[in-house]
């Protein structure tokens, strides 16, 4: 079947409705249009396009599958398509939707009082407002529990000390919902940009998700309102509930950078000329492009079943941890085999694979790594938790 769609061995189109083929195909022309055109650069000189949040805000797909407050109210499988058809577009871009819809706005939407609410949800739907979630500690990444930022009561208000590290959007967010430690277990608090005693510098050096900003957050004796405080979310709980959202999204992300990675690589082969042929046809090429795709598309069946789960209603955290460790760890694979196949072209950014590897390289660590969701899964079969 030379020239065979690898987005579509099995006819995946089929088992989805009109609206998400529709969506589907409107954030690809979008990532054709303003993203393909421009990635390289942006990666190359570790720029984040701030200026793609308002069309993307238009689009409806800041909050895509939140509902009220300016957001879509999309299905979840409109979602995770959208995060796919991104994230063949770059890891940056689908991380910058995810922290927006499924850590910022999410924790307001579902934590948030009525007032906070109206306040901030309509202006990070649209974009025209950007945020961050701040979880993670320098000495507390995988184990949050622990946490060092305390916030005490001082009069009405919240005065919080700490610091909060790789957080994507940090520098340039409106507003930070900052998880600290109370007396009464951990909060979530939503802080606005230029609060005194907030600061924020960014993360240099990264050789990964370079067209993203990723910061740390100070915090030094930051005061707020007593209702600067989340009221819906009291203990660990609140921000592991957000993280399913952003990871469910990762399922479906990761397996738009892998089929990214194979289309390229399929070009590639199909002209690439050794030993007076080109390389598509040798069977150790074959195989290799054989293993990427049955992959690719077993993660699509997972990513679909996960997601018409979620649409019921009855998906669980360890189902998402399933998801999450399998399409990442296969979606690098995929493209660590891909750049083989490319040879020494590979290494450069003319093609994406690399990039896409390397991007990978941060989407196994963030939102829990592989090996949190192994112990997860490991803690479902067994009954016994590895974590305590
Ligand atoms: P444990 O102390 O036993 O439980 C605390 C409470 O939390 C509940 N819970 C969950 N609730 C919702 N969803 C989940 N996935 C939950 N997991 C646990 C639990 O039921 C309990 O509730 P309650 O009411 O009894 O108090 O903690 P644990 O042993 O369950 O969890 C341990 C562990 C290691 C799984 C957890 O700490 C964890 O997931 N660690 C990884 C941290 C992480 O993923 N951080 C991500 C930071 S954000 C980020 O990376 C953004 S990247 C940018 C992008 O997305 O693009
Ligand atoms: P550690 O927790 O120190 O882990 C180091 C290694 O030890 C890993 O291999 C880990 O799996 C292993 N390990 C740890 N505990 C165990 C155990 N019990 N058993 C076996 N192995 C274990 N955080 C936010 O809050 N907000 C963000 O917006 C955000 N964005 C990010 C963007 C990027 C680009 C990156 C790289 C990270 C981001 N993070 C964010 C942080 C991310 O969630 C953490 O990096 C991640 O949770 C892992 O924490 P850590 O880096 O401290 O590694």
């Amino acid at each position: 079947m030379p020239g065979t769609d690898v987005t579509d061995l099995l006819g995946f189109d089929h088992l989805l409705d009109d609206e998400e083929r529709m969506i589907r195909k409107t954030v690809r022309s979008f990532v054709a249009d303003k993203v393909r055109p421009h990635i390289r650069e942006w990666f190359d000189q570790g720029i984040s396009p701030r200026e793609l949040a308002p069309e993307m805000g238009a689009l409806g797909l800041l909050g895509m599958h939140l509902t009220g407050y300016g957001c879509t109210g999309s299905s979840a499988v409109a979602y995770g398509l959208a995060c796919l058809e991104l994230e063949a577009g770059d890891s940056g871009l689908r991380s910058f939707v995810s922290v927006q819809g499924s850590l910022s706005m999410f924790s307001i939407w579902k934590y948030g009082s009525e007032q906070q609410k109206r306040e901030w949800l309509p202006r990070l739907a649209a974009g025209t407002a950007i945020g961050c979630f701040g979880l993670t500690e320098p000495d507390f990444g995988s184990n949050p529990a622990g946490m060092r930022t305390r916030a005490v009561r001082d009069g009405d208000d919240w005065v919080l000390t700490g610091t909060k590290m790789w957080i994507t959007n940090g520098s340039v967010a409106d507003v930070a919902t900052v998880w600290a430690r109370t007396e009464d277990g951990i909060r979530g608090f939503l802080v606005p940009r230029g609060t005194p005693g907030f600061a924020a510098s960014d993360v240099p050096h990264k050789l990964s998700l370079r067209a993203s900003t990723t910061s740390e957050l100070t915090l030094d004796e930051v005061r707020l309102p007593a209702d600067a405080m989340l009221p819906g979310a009291a203990g660990l709980s609140g921000p592991l509930g957000c993280l399913d959202e952003a990871r469910f999204g990762i399922v479906w992300g990761a397996l738009g950078a892998a089929r990214d990675c194979l289309e390229a690589t399929l070009d590639y082969a199909g002209t690439r000329v050794q030993f007076d042929r080109p390389i598509s046809g040798f069977q150790l090429t074959q195989a290799k492009l054989a293993d990427c795709a049955l992959e690719y598309h077993k993660g699509l069946l997972l990513a679909l079943h996960l997601g018409r789960l979620k649409d019921a209603g009855t998906l669980n955290p360890e189902q998402v941890s399933l998801g999450k460790l399998n399409n990442v760890r296969e979606a690098i694979e995929i493209a660590r085999t891909c750049r083989t196949i490319l040879g020494g072209s590979g290494i450069t950014l003319e093609y994406p694979v690399l990039r896409h590897a390397n991007n990978l390289e941060s989407v196994l660590t963030y939102e829990g790594t592989s090996e949190v969701h192994q112990l997860t899964i490991g803690r479902a079969l067994t009954g016994v938790s590895a974590f305590k």
